[in-house]
């Protein structure tokens, strides 16, 4: 629960800026669905809520990918923001600030930033010796590299800097900070991860170099342009911007401090739980009620989900395979991945994405749980009532307990971050109602003409799935849109808000219109079967790929002429000849040739054949052979391959 404190002022949370050199895939899509349905919660709940997400754009990473896509920085930036904007938007994300590092705004506050911890003596100039991992965008001393001196957080090379540069007096506050997380242990969550950082802080908190030579790229450093705020300096202070740290007093005294800053475990210690610490630290600035690190989405076999091991899984994907697999509506099947996210794992930890997993559950928490309830439900109502839900007599509310006990549950989940128990009640809620329809048999209360029992059963169900529409609303709002539409909620103009989330809040008289089924069950068998043959077919393709060579392949075999200058039978050995083969080279070359008993060694001597030059040197019969003669023939040689016209020894066949 909001505490009053808090409702005077702004639900402030926000997401980690994503790389914009990279698209979204599964690990950004997590960060940002999570956040949006902590934030449509808390929206909800009637609080004015300040969303916010964006690209980090100065990174030297952005530089590499835009050469290398031909482009100048700002316009692949350009470019590829629009694909975290579509993402965002097909994905059911209702940010309410988008920022873009590369904006002026932001860019003056950075400045502004750095002007003032200037003047503070806690950024002075300096020289940095040391090494940078560009795909980590991470400065690392030289013990902190790994054994074989590669990047210590993603194994790959790094790069040696020596430069002129500028420092934050990060040492200076080391010990405030572990007071800060200690006095207030919720600030950093979930526990393991605020333990990590407290070890990292404690074993000393180093100064941080944060400014890079100028490049043409980032945000100069105020009155000496040679240097550029280095990117995290620059990222981490977005959160600033959008809250009008600097711009406006009044927006920024009503939004600060963050209520929940989201991100994945790999930038909470190094990053937000300590340089950012740091810096609010040194800008007298209140921390963030909680940074909050997630988990990774991992492959089956253990990898981080990630563009630079080429092992990404993208969402969209997902999407269209469940629309693909169930004929559910793009909507639906956009929920159905956002809640297979929060469901199955619990928030924190690390996941295992699988598109059979996510069809598995497709089938057995929305097709068989929320579907069955409504697809046997409002049926009932249109057999029984005419679709009109009637005002209950004595009797009703028999699953209020069970209500209040999802409620809470779900307030407690997104109050804690704990997504997947928010579902985890929602769905015993979603149990005991169609348990409930089970026993109370509403067709044998019809038969028996019992109908202010049956009004009275028809009216708890009903009331179940709208709650259940409002507390899923947050995690999946178009499956809550599409439940509220038809138990008639819609067309009675009533708003979904928080407070509705009481027992016996159906209003009497909403007329039910049941529609398709919203999640129409998939054929796991028939995708199992599908996906096998496909995997047959694959593997069959790759055979017959494998009996072909490509050019390249042909053009690595070196064929050349080669003029015989002398050849003896191998000893022991009625079938092998040794040659003398003039291939142009220095020195002539010996070849063990399987041609003595079709050819004398007289026939061949002066002859001019076609060589494999390149084949690798070996011993034939304690010959040494380097190379081979072409002939043809299947099962013996039958003819010499030899040029149709002079050609000097050593020249090029293909
Ligand atoms: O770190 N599973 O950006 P980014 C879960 N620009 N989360 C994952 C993931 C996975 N497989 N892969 C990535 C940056 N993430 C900086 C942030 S904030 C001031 C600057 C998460 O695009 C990752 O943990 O590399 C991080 O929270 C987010 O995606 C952004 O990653």
């Amino acid at each position: 629960m909001a505490t009053e404190e808090q409702r005077d002022k702004r639900f402030f949370i926000t997401t980690p800026i994503y790389y914009v050199n990279d698209r979204p895939h599964i690990g950004h899509t997590y960060s940002t669905t999570a956040a949006d349905a902590i934030a449509r919660y808390h929206r909800m709940r009637g609080e004015d809520v300040l969303f916010l997400t964006g690209t980090d754009e100065h990174a030297q990473k952005v530089v590499r990918a835009a050469e290398a896509a031909g482009l100048d920085a700002q316009s692949f930036a350009d470019r590829v923001v629009t694909s975290f904007v579509d993402m965002w938007d097909k994905m059911h994300v209702d940010y309410d600030c988008f920022i873009r590092t590369t904006e002026d705004e932001h860019k003056a506050v950075v400045a502004e930033v750095f002007r003032r911890l200037m003047a503070s003596g806690d950024i002075y100039k300096d020289h940095y010796e040391g090494w940078y991992c560009v795909p980590c965008e991470t400065y690392f001393t030289e013990d902190a590299l790994n054994e074989g001196g590669l990047c210590p957080d993603c194994g790959r090379e790094v790069e040696r800097l020596t430069e002129e540069a500028y420092f934050f007096r990060a040492s200076a506050y080391g010990n405030e900070l572990v007071r800060e997380i200690e006095a207030q242990p919720e600030r950093i969550m979930p526990d393991s991860r605020r333990n990590e950082v407290l070890s990292f802080i404690r074993g000393g908190l180093q100064d941080t170099c944060v400014t890079r030579a100028n490049q043409g790229w980032g945000v100069p450093v105020p009155g000496d342009e040679a240097h550029v705020i280095y990117v995290w300096f620059d990222a981490l202070i977005n959160y600033l911007t959008a809250a009008g740290w600097s711009l406006d007093d009044e927006k920024f005294a009503a939004t600060w401090p963050p209520d929940v800053q989201l991100m994945g475990k790999d930038i909470l210690t190094r990053f937000h739980g300590s340089l950012w610490l740091a810096m609010l630290t040194a800008l007298e600035l209140e921390f963030p009620a909680m940074l909050f690190a997630h988990g990774w989405w991992v492959t089956a076999s253990g990898e981080k989900i990630s563009k630079s091991r080429g092992n990404v899984v993208d969402p969209w994907a997902e999407v269209e395979l469940l629309v693909e697999e169930s004929g559910c509506t793009t909507d639906v099947a956009v929920d159905a991945v956002r809640y297979y996210m929060f469901r199955e794992v619990t928030f924190g930890l690390d996941g295992s994405f699988s598109s059979e997993g996510l069809l598995g559950r497709f089938n057995a928490d929305l097709a068989n749980d929320l579907g069955n309830l409504l697809n046997r439900t409002l049926p009932l109502v249109e057999r029984y009532a005419g679709g009109m839900i009637e005002q209950p007599g004595p009797g009703a509310g028999e699953l209020s307990e069970e209500i209040e006990r999802a409620v809470a549950r779900a307030e407690h989940g997104f109050e804690t971050l704990d997504l997947r128990g928010m579902l985890m009640g929602v769905w015993e809620l979603l149990s005991a109602a169609n348990k409930f329809v089970d026993e109370r048999a509403p067709w044998d209360l019809y038969k028996q003409g019992k109908k202010v029992e049956l009004a009275a059963v028809l009216y708890d169900v009903v009331d179940v799935t709208r709650v259940v529409a409002l507390l899923i609303a947050p995690a999946m709002p178009s499956v809550a849109e599409e439940i509220w539409r038809q138990i008639g909620l819609d067309a009675m103009g009533i708003e979904m808000s928080w407070d509705g989330c009481e027992a016996g809040k159906l209003p009497p008289g909403a007329q039910v219109r049941r529609g398709r089924p919203i999640f129409p069950r998939i054929d796991l068998d028939r995708v199992r079967q599908r996906v096998a043959a496909e995997a047959a077919e694959e593997s069959e393709a790759e055979e017959e790929e494998t009996d072909m060579i490509s050019y390249d392949d042909f053009m690595e075999i070196e064929l050349r002429t080669g003029k015989v200058l002398d050849a003896d039978p191998v000893e022991g050995t009625d079938k092998l000849l040794k040659l003398v083969v003039d291939a142009g080279e220095d020195e002539p070359r010996q070849v063990v040739a399987g041609l003595a008993q079709e050819f004398s060694p007289r026939e061949l001597i002066g002859q001019t054949v076609v060589l494999v030059a390149n084949l690798e040197p070996a011993t034939i019969r304690g010959v040494q052979s380097q190379g081979m003669v072409l002939a043809a023939g299947t099962d013996k040689p039958l003819a010499l391959i030899v040029p149709d016209r002079d050609v000097e020894p050593g020249e090029r066949v293909r």
